[in-house]
């Protein structure tokens, strides 16, 4: 259920940025000749020509859909150029499109609070920036409004076309409005600027949406696409509202939006202004009561977190119709693989960004034999993770038979699995000093096999790794949604963009600045070909993206015994505090997974008398480290 945030007192800018057709720009810019040219992405499978994951506007326009498959969009558009999404271990390998929104993100960060929300999503917190250009250089003290943001879509501004550009400009200038409308103004000038950036140095297409808040600026991000900017004063809030469908808002999409259509009649969310908080909250308990009272007025008080790096990891893969796995060998190998790379990718979190994750979850499709319509669904299934590629698969397996147990409420019948999913989360950052190494090794990392919990009733969370795609799932996490190359952290320091950040306000009227649509010419991706190798660009590898909740779970120590929970979203029993830990309890499998560093301070503490600098501490661990929960 969502959850009502106190405002902030004060008015910010949050901005919302969407890459374009994302994985169609990737493989155009790997292959210049598909610009401008209709094109989808299609999953591995070549199934009927393969599922379309992504389709460019230009397959758009005749009518292709991300629906379709290769074989369908041949027959809607028979010039269509269909590119088969990478694959490694037998599914799609999402690398590419991670490492390239990366890069997209290290230059987006430069301005301000960046949380990426998804493999290619990002939402930014633009408010300090934009006061910092309403205080030093004012949009109506430039000498002239860069194109790009004079194209922006104003909600509730005349939309008479050939007065727009003057419209705008004359909206953004605007000596007499209300402080909140020049803060946004600033925003849209800002926010232009950088989707030119990024343009110009990842040769890649987004839009964006800019408003007061988070929920504000993603509902209208995508209102106008492809490569413009949407823009919601305060005074166009309700009017937008007012039309906008309950299931449009990411949180209404499921049973709390049926429910508010069929319980309550609740078509649009303006229609929820006539319902009191006190009976919203009566109907729904009261947070999301007085969340759905907030959301009727536009207001929102859910903050932009300060995350580059993906919020969970996971890996995935479908297995429609035929394809369908019907025993545990078959489900064995699958999650094998699907187990080996998450192993991957979170030691590589770990190697790379200091960060560990905590747990680790098993999601799955099925039907029983003969009972194809049944509603009763395979419960996924929790528990600490233990790192090591071994550990993983064997836990994960633990986790499905445990699901597949409820899932046929004893009964002795033939299933079959049609998704698979494992999804490592609860990710922290290890802060420096050997007391996280401790709760590390006593966390995830026991070799005695981990609790079970029933994770069921968790909500998924749509931006999480696993992205929902036809055939085969890998999301960085995705939700950010990984080998060594993938996962390095994103630097400020190491990016001109930061050096950017610093004479932010010196340039915030790009004279003369064109369309962003001008750069999309094959001359103007050879001249950036030529510029990244000549070294000029920024293209950080980075994180994929993921936006599971990030809340403060730190310390799940891992069990001696196999529980199945069915209380769901429970903390696995015994994840108590007063746990000691000896250095003879230290696995010695896990301390030879560690990065080297943090091998070197473990053989420190298991050595004392070879590490002086340890032995200060005691000869115990936990003489060390008081049991703590962070
Ligand atoms: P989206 O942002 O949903 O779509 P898009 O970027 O392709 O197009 P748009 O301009 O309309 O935003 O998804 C981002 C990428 O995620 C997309 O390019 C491919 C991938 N994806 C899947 O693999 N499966 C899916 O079901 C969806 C929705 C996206």
């Amino acid at each position: 259920m969502p959850v009502a945030r106190p405002e902030p007192q004060e008015p910010r800018v949050i901005a919302h940025v969407d890459m374009d057709c994302f994985y169609v720009q990737v493989e155009q810019r790997r292959n210049p000749a598909l610009r401008g040219q209709p094109t989808a992405v299609v999953q591995y499978n070549d199934w009927k020509g393969g599922g379309l994951i992504a389709v460019s506007y230009e397959a758009r326009g005749f009518g292709v859909k991300r629906s379709m498959r290769g074989d369908e969009a041949k027959r809607v558009c028979p010039g269509i150029n269909l590119v088969q999404v990478p694959v490694a271990r037998g599914k799609a390998d999402l690398n590419l499109y991670r490492s390239s929104g990366s890069e997209v993100v290290a230059i987006l960060a430069s301005k301000g609070k960046c949380e990426r929300a998804s493999i290619d999503e990002v939402y930014l917190d633009l408010t300090e920036a934009a006061k910092e250009m309403l205080l030093q250089a004012p949009p109506d003290s430039l000498e002239e409004i860069c194109m790009e943001a004079a194209k922006s879509n104003i909600l509730g501004l005349s939309s008479d076309a050939s007065e727009k550009e003057k419209n705008v400009r004359a909206w953004l200038c605007r000596s007499d409005a209300d402080y909140q409308d020049k803060l946004l103004a600033c925003g849209a000038i800002i926010v232009a600027q950088l989707r030119i950036r990024v343009l110009e140095e990842t040769q890649f297409t987004c839009s964006a949406g800019i408003a007061h808040n988070k929920m504000l600026a993603k509902l209208v991000s995508g209102m106008h696409k492809p490569a413009q900017q949407t823009v919601v004063p305060l005074s166009s809030i309700q009017d937008f509202l007012s039309s906008l469908p309950v299931k449009k808002m990411k949180q209404l999409g499921g049973k709390l939006g049926s429910s508010l259509q069929y319980d309550l009649g609740v078509e649009t969310i303006g229609d929820l202004l006539s319902f009191s908080e006190e009976k919203l909250q009566e109907q729904y308990g009261a947070n999301t009561g007085t969340w759905l009272w907030k959301i009727a007025r536009g207001i929102s008080g859910e903050e932009v977190e300060d995350r580059l790096l993906p919020k969970s990891h996971g890996c995935g893969k479908t297995f429609p119709g035929p394809r369908a796995l019907k025993n545990n060998t078959s489900v064995k190998g699958w999650l094998d693989q699907l187990c080996e790379e998450l192993s991957e990718r979170i030691q590589s979190d770990l190697n790379q960004n200091k960060r560990i994750a905590q747990t680790l979850t098993l999601h799955a499709r099925a039907s029983k034999k003969n009972e194809r319509d049944s509603m009763k669904k395979f419960p996924s299934k929790s528990c600490p993770l233990r790192y090591g590629t071994g550990k993983i698969q064997e836990d994960a397996m633990k986790l499905f038979e445990s699901g597949l147990h409820d899932f046929l409420e004893s009964q002795s019948t033939g299933w079959s699995i049609t998704s698979l999913s494992v999804t490592a989360s609860k990710i922290f950052d290890i802060p420096s000093g050997t007391s996280s190494i401790l709760r590390y090794i006593k966390g995830p990392n026991s070799s005695a096999p981990p609790a079970i919990s029933d994770s069921s009733s968790v909500p998924e969370d749509p931006s999480l790794d696993v992205t929902p795609i036809h055939e085969e799932q890998c999301e960085p996490s995705t939700s950010e949604k990984e080998d060594n190359n993938r996962y390095s952290a994103i630097s400020t320091k190491q990016c001109p963009a930061n050096e950017e950040k610093k004479n932010s306000m010196k340039s915030t009227g790009v004279k003369g600045a064109s369309s962003i649509l001008k750069f999309l010419s094959r001359d103007h991706s050879a001249h950036q070909e030529k510029r990244r190798s000549d070294g000029l660009i920024c293209s950080h590898q980075g994180p994929g993206s993921s936006s599971e909740a990030n809340e403060a779970e730190r310390n799940v120590p891992a069990q001696a015994a196999v529980v199945d929970r069915s209380n769901s979203g429970a903390e696995p029993s015994g994840s108590s505090n007063t746990w000691m830990l000896n250095v003879e309890d230290i696995d010695p499998a896990v301390v030879e997974e560690l990065p080297p560093e943090i091998q070197r301070e473990i053989q420190g503490w298991i050595r004392p008398s070879k590490h002086p600098t340890a032995k200060r501490r005691g000869s115990t661990i936990s003489s060390y480290f008081p049991p703590a929960r962070s």
